[in-house]
């Protein structure tokens, strides 16, 4: 008997919660304020979670994503099959460089409705671009040192390389599985580059340093969903966690679209350097909390116009780091905003978002959609994001990595780069919303005239 890899991906999700809670104590404030708020959120409100019909109350709070930044291509191919024994794949191509962050990135995620609903658990993963590194000699200290470190343990590959070969693990296996995995995630304190050469990562940017310097690739955040990000957010603020100066993403609005993301910054952490016999003291920021409420999915029009507007508010101002233009920032975003429609209906009409069509109450025949719609014949409800955005990922990276972290590195958008590292193709997102689309138009009509023969 094989537990399901949905199983394995809630307890991996679990453990990796508890690990984080008890590494970095503010991030359990962060969960506590969380669950207040989404208590509050859903005593206030019956139809909170309209959105998410047959969401599990008790599972409200729980981590949403986290994410990783491996350094080499075999780490990355590596971690793609141990994710695959949990259930996620490699969905979507995030190329960061074009925010100066020398990364790229997918998110491993389950795909399906129902492995989403019994946990939705993803792991946003970077691999770094050390192509992107100017000085010749420093990349190859990089290089060399990441050659060097092993981020899996060995009962981690043997669990692995059985769960491929037999198609499954048992339930001994999986609690196993979980704990060796978790080990990869874990901190380490200890640095293993000298200070200089931390200080010269350091100055090419402080992400490459954070990937390079260590043994193993840190869970750099946990992100819970919800329900009210705006009152999270507040709250984080009130309760004197260093909250970021503005929520990424789209403003508040009727009809939420994709996702609206904050966070904590990241802590000054100890951490020690090897010197001759001994250690030598120093300190890092990598690792900080986050929350996200998601909207509805765009189709490519949508999220063309999304992407649009943002760029017209960002062109006239951009968030600054400590916070004193925010009001402005989301004065200016909501006044952009205006421009995309707000009513489910609507959306649906003008083909921006992606939508789960149901059978109504209502009587109509025939394959007009708008008819059945009006009629009521049809329902829609949306169909939740489950992606990431770029822009949004670049505005947390940055307030993690110090506000000044921005570096002139460019580079082209290389997918085909990232999935020979990876050793799969990355599915793409839009099509994975417009096939659950269409299936749930097809089961609506059939089952409409079915009723109507
Ligand atoms: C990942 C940042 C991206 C998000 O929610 O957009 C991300 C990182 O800092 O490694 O998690
Ligand atoms: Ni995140």
């Amino acid at each position: 008997m094989t537990v399901s890899p949905s199983q394995i991906r809630a307890d991996f999700s679990a453990a990796m919660s508890e690990m984080y809670r008890k590494e970095v104590p503010a991030y359990g404030t962060l969960v506590e304020i969380v669950e207040a708020v989404n208590a509050g959120v859903l005593q206030r409100d019956a139809g909170a979670l309209a959105l998410t019909p047959g969401e599990d109350t008790n599972r409200i709070s729980a981590e949403r994503h986290g994410a990783i930044r491996l350094g080499t291509a075999d780490e990355l191919a590596m971690m793609g099959r141990v994710f695959a024994v949990m259930g996620m794949e490699p969905v979507g191509y995030y190329d960061l460089s074009v925010a100066s962050v020398p990364v790229h990135s997918t998110a491993f995620r389950p795909i399906g409705r129902d492995a989403l609903a019994e946990n939705p658990f993803r792991v946003f993963t970077s691999l770094l671009r050390l192509e992107l590194i100017a000085d010749a000699a420093l990349r190859e200290t990089a290089a060399a040192t990441l050659a060097r470190r092993r981020i899996f343990t060995e009962g981690a590959i043997s669990l692995t390389e059985k769960a491929e070969a037999e198609g499954g693990l048992t339930a001994e296996d999986a609690k196993r599985f979980v704990a060796e995995v978790l080990e990869t995630f874990r901190w380490h304190p200890e640095a293993c580059v000298d200070d200089k050469t931390f200080e010269e990562l350091i100055g090419a940017h402080r992400l490459i340093a954070d990937v390079v310097s260590f043994k193993g690739p840190h869970i750099n955040h946990l992100t819970p969903r919800t329900l009210d990000i705006d009152a999270a957010q507040a709250e984080m603020v009130a309760q004197g966690l260093p909250a970021k100066a503005v929520v990424e993403g789209p403003p508040r609005r009727a009809c939420p679209i994709l996702l609206r993301q904050t966070a904590f910054k990241a802590l000054n952490e100890a951490i020690r350097f090897p010197v001759e016999g001994g250690w030598h003291e120093g300190q890092h920021t990598a690792r900080f909390g986050e929350i996200e409420q998601r909207g509805v999915a765009l189709t490519p029009k949508g999220r063309a116009l999304y992407d649009r507007l943002l760029a017209e508010v960002r062109a006239e101002i951009l968030p600054a780091a400590d916070g004193s233009n925010a009001a402005d920032y989301v004065a200016k975003l909501e006044a952009v905003f205006e421009a995309f429609p707000d009513r489910w209906r609507d959306l649906h009409d003008q083909g921006l978002a992606y939508f789960k069509y149901g059978v109504g109450e209502g009587a109509a025949a025939g394959a007009d959609l708008p008819a059945l719609l009006d009629a009521g014949a049809l329902t829609l409800s949306p169909i939740i994001y489950e992606d990431f955005l770029p822009v949004s990922a670049a505005g947390i990276f940055q307030s993690n990595l110090g506000d000044e972290a921005r570096s002139d590195a460019q580079a082209a958008s290389n997918r085909s780069d990232f999935e020979a590292a990876l050793g799969k193709p990355v599915s793409d997102e839009f099509a994975l919303y417009e096939a659950m689309q269409a299936a749930s138009l097809k089961a609506a009509l059939d089952q409409l005239n079915m009723g109507a023969a």
